[in-house]
């Protein structure tokens, strides 16, 4: 919740408070069926006197794999958690001097890093956190990539080069007022498309021999344009990329994700129980445990609600 309270605004907090909301229904849900299993299976178990239908091994697979579906759901949507956590970790790539770290300030709306019209101005990475459309992108400005004799900068060089594995999303910025270099085309063939955004900055004064390629976003920062295009593109890349866009609910606690791993196991066994034809006792067991690993999240206890369920579903004693 870090980034959340400290970093974004009110209304991102109000949308994952929602967020949770959402998954305590689709845990309730979760309970609800494996519920409803256990009372038909403890029923069997326990009244074989009363004329109770039989549980079958179809009725039970097909619940307990229901029952891991929605489980399997809620496991994808915290990759989805773990980035509202996190931040969209966002590298600012280009060779020296194409403007990367004037694209920083502007995003930030302050004068964060060094901008000179020096090449090799950056030498070691900035990162700062910042709300574009609701998310919480973590923007790291670079050292421009070139070869270089000077150490530090070298040092600095290698840093950026490690990001382009290592981050979410990747803004690789080129520079209209000067040629495409052979080093920046050798550079632009190893990042992966579907995470990077191509930029051409300094349409204010793009060489006559130069044009914005296909699919690049024109930038001009010197005379603000083409700023709210990427701020557009930003949220768009990560809705139609990484995140799960059909995910409207969050599991954004790690405790919580090992609980639903723990409860997945649980209902694997079952599964492998019946498979093996063992005595509905033992699936009841495996059934129980995964249970039980779903409401260590919401606390509630099992015991009383299975009898509960199983007078509810059957009218035994009455
Ligand atoms: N004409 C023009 N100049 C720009 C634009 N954006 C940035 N600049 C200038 O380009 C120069 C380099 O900008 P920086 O932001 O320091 O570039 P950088 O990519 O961070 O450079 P390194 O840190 O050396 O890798 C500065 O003089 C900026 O004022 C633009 O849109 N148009
Ligand atoms: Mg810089």
């Amino acid at each position: 919740m870090d980034i959340i309270s400290a970093k974004t605004e009110k209304s991102l907090e109000y949308s994952v408070g929602q967020l949770e909301g959402k998954l305590s229904q689709r845990l309730t849900a979760i309970d609800d069926l494996l519920i409803d299993v256990m009372a038909n299976v403890e029923a069997n178990i326990d009244y074989p006197e009363y004329d109770i239908e039989e549980v079958t091994t179809a009725y039970l697979n097909d619940h307990i794999q229901q029952a891991m579906d929605m489980v399997d759901a809620l496991l994808k949507a915290s990759e989805t958690g773990k980035i509202y956590r996190e931040g969209i970790t966002t590298a600012i790539l280009g060779e020296p001097n194409v403007g990367k770290s004037s694209l920083l300030n502007t995003l930030l709306m302050e004068n964060k890093a060094i901008v000179t019209e020096i090449p090799g101005t950056t030498r070691d990475i900035i990162e700062e956190y910042i709300n574009i459309g609701g998310i919480p992108f973590k923007i790291i400005d670079t050292a421009g990539i070139r070869e270089t004799d000077n150490l530090v900068e070298q040092i600095g060089v290698e840093k950026s080069r490690q990001l382009i594995k290592n981050t979410n999303l990747i803004l690789f910025m080129t520079d209209l007022s000067r040629p495409f270099s052979e080093e920046e085309k050798t550079l632009i063939e190893e990042l992966d498309p579907s995470k990077t955004i191509f930029i051409a900055n300094k349409t204010d004064s793009m060489m006559e021999t130069r044009g914005v390629p296909e699919g690049w976003i024109p930038l001009s920062l010197k005379e603000d344009k083409g700023v709210e295009a990427l701020k557009d593109k930003m949220p768009e890349m990560v809705m139609g990329g990484s995140v799960d866009q059909e995910a409207d609910y969050i599991v954004n606690n790690v405790r919580h994700v090992h609980l639903l791993e723990e409860a997945m196991g649980c209902l694997k066994n079952a599964l492998g129980t019946i498979d093996m034809g063992m005595p509905l006792e033992l699936v009841s067991i495996d059934i129980k445990d995964g249970l039980e690993k779903i409401r260590e999240i919401t606390g509630r206890s099992v015991g009383s609600d299975i009898i509960n369920q199983i007078f509810k579903n059957f009218c035994i004693g009455k």
